[in-house]
């Protein structure tokens, strides 16, 4: 590899959709740019989520780029929602087409990233003991990709195998006749546990929090419905960019109370036709009213209650907390699994996790014997894939130092005393409440023009301000604090982590946050200090 330690304009950190785009765009600059990747593969989140049932929740039509039209004509979709197999075969496809990979370093895990004030350069250093120069440093690390494992006593005295959905074992596991706990039901979970169940001799769900939960009403992608979106695909994008999620849902612009019973009762149904995210888009107020909230809540319980054949089991999976504050999943056949004679569902709030045991774990005072446990106990998110590397900006302050009560931003892609450096889709961006491929070339694209700015205009570095970082940070909890968003222990509060500052990361509004990213550009990059060479 020529570009291998020499100076660069750009070092990304992370192959996943956000880092390859970002060498791309960084490339089309005419810029050197190398990315590090801690994987043997690119992929980010679809190269280590390899559970089964493992498959996106966003429909593959929308979760796919569209920075070039030739591409998105060209790539055929199979089912409504991708698995985790036809996204990475996607990936890989853009790797090859733009002939990414020689630029990316595999097996390459960044471990610090320093920044010097003398020479205003990045330089990273990985777990290789390679070291490489920069100009810019872009984190494309991922919102949930440090994977959070409970810390569970007696975990080394357990005999049987140990699993976490995000990182799961690439030539997969065969379940067959042996006794498995589940451990969390979030999405992951959820889309595991029919699967697993359908192999397993016996498993044993372990829930804490009853999530919601509704059909994907996943299918084959019928090649009309596929070109009804190709045959005005820049119209179908805009539509979506004009959503709150950035995602094409029909959004109701009417408010419940507005509504007759009559017609929640329609929508409701018209939802649970359509399927998973959708929901989002049912009430104007839907994460404004509790009583609105209530509605959504009461009608996907009830559904519940029409599948699940056990009263008890149904009142253990019954969820109890705010319609969509925690992510919505989006399932298939996650309740008839419940209806299975081999599967048992135990519920933590009753009976903890008390420890794990030489042949399985002690929950509540009984003994479980299982051969497998599977974490699907979800992520760091949004803050722990950088919190894990060794950050520091000017004078040698640490990220993790300056972020220990909760991720301080501006626009999410910057933080004051770290100049030149960039996170892409980062606390404070709207990020992981979007589609997150549009957020992603938003952000890409955003980061590229700031680049061409500084070059342009003889610039050696950009840096968010203080005070509109203060600002911008203020208006991101302001704006949450108006909905139901913070009535949940959601690991968009960084609740699901022990000890982890509850501060609510993304921001809401897609596109009130492109709006205001327009105008920081069209007005000299305000709030941002741009230093003269
Ligand atoms: P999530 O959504 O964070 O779900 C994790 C699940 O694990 C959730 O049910 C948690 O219960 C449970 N959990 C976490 N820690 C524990 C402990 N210590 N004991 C028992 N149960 C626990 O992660 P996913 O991977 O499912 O999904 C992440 C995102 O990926 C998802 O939102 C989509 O965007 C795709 P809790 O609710 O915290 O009580």
């Amino acid at each position: 590899m020529s570009t291998k330690n020499s100076h660069l304009d750009v070092i990304i950190v992370g192959a996943g959709f956000a880092g390859l785009y970002m060498l791309h765009s960084a490339r089309k600059s005419g810029l050197s740019a190398i990315v590090l990747e801690a994987g043997a593969g690119a992929g980010g989140t679809w190269y280590w989520n390899r559970y089964p049932g493992a498959r996106c929740d966003v429909p593959s039509m929308e979760y796919s780029y569209q920075f070039d039209d030739e591409l998105q004509q060209e790539w055929q979709w199979t089912e409504r929602y991708a698995s985790q197999p036809e996204i990475l075969s996607y990936i890989n496809h853009i790797v090859e087409r733009f002939k990414l990979a020689d630029d990316i370093v595999f097996n390459a895990r960044a471990k610090t990233a320093h920044f010097d004030d003398a020479t205003n350069a990045w330089t990273v250093k990985t777990s290789t003991n390679e070291t490489y120069s920069a100009q810019f440093c872009v984190f494309a690390s991922g919102c949930l990709s440090g994977t959070n494992i409970p810390d569970i006593e007696n975990r080394e005295s357990f005999a049987g195998q140990i699993y976490h959905t995000g990182n799961w074992p690439h030539e997969g596991v065969d379940f067959s006749g042996l006794e498995v706990a589940v451990v969390g039901t979030g999405s992951s979970g959820i889309q595991s546990i029919p699967l697993i169940a359908e192999q397993a001799a016996k498993l044993s769900v372990l829930q804490r929090t009853p999530s919601f939960t509704v059909p994907a009403h996943n299918h084959p992608l019928a090649a009309e419905e596929q070109n009804a979106v190709k045959s005005n695909y820049p119209d179908f994008r805009t539509h979506a960019s004009k959503q709150f999620t950035g995602n094409d849902f029909s959004a109701n612009e009417r408010l419940a109370t507005e509504m007759s019973a009559e017609e929640i009762q329609t929508e409701c149904d018209r939802r649970w036709e359509l399927g998973g995210l959708n929901w989002y888009g049912a009430f104007a107020d839907l994460l404004l009213d509790q009583k609105t909230n209530d509605i959504a809540a009461k009608y996907v319980n009830q559904k519940m209650h029409e599948l699940v054949r056990d009263d008890n089991v149904a009142l253990t999976l019954t969820a109890d907390s705010v319609f969509g504050c925690k992510r919505l999943c989006a399932d298939t056949d996650y309740y008839e699994t419940f209806n299975k004679p081999n599967v048992n569902l135990i519920d933590l709030r009753e009976t903890p996790i008390r420890s794990f045991t030489k042949n399985g774990m002690m929950i509540g005072s009984e003994d479980y014997s299982f051969d497998a446990v599977v974490f699907a106990t979800g992520f760091d998110a949004m803050t722990g894939a950088l919190n894990r590397i060794d950050i520091r900006g000017r004078e040698g302050l640490s990220l993790k130092d300056k972020w220990s009560a909760g991720p301080l931003t501006y626009l999410g892609i910057q933080t004051a005393e770290f100049p030149n450096m960039f996170i892409i889709t980062g606390p404070g961006s709207p990020s992981v409440l979007t589609n997150m491929l549009p957020s992603i070339e938003q952000h890409v694209d955003l980061i590229s023009g700031a680049i061409n700015h500084l070059r342009e205009n003889e610039f050696v570095s950009i840096e968010a301000s203080p005070s509109a970082e203060t600002a911008w940070v203020a208006h991101v909890n302001e704006v949450a604090a108006s909905t139901l968003l913070l009535n949940c222990n959601s690991w968009y509060l960084g609740a699901n982590v022990p000890g982890k500052p509850r501060v609510f990361m993304p921001y809401l509004g897609y596109p009130e946050y492109v709006e205001k990213c327009e105008q920081v550009v069209n007005s000299d990059y305000e709030g941002f200090t741009l230093t003269p060479a």
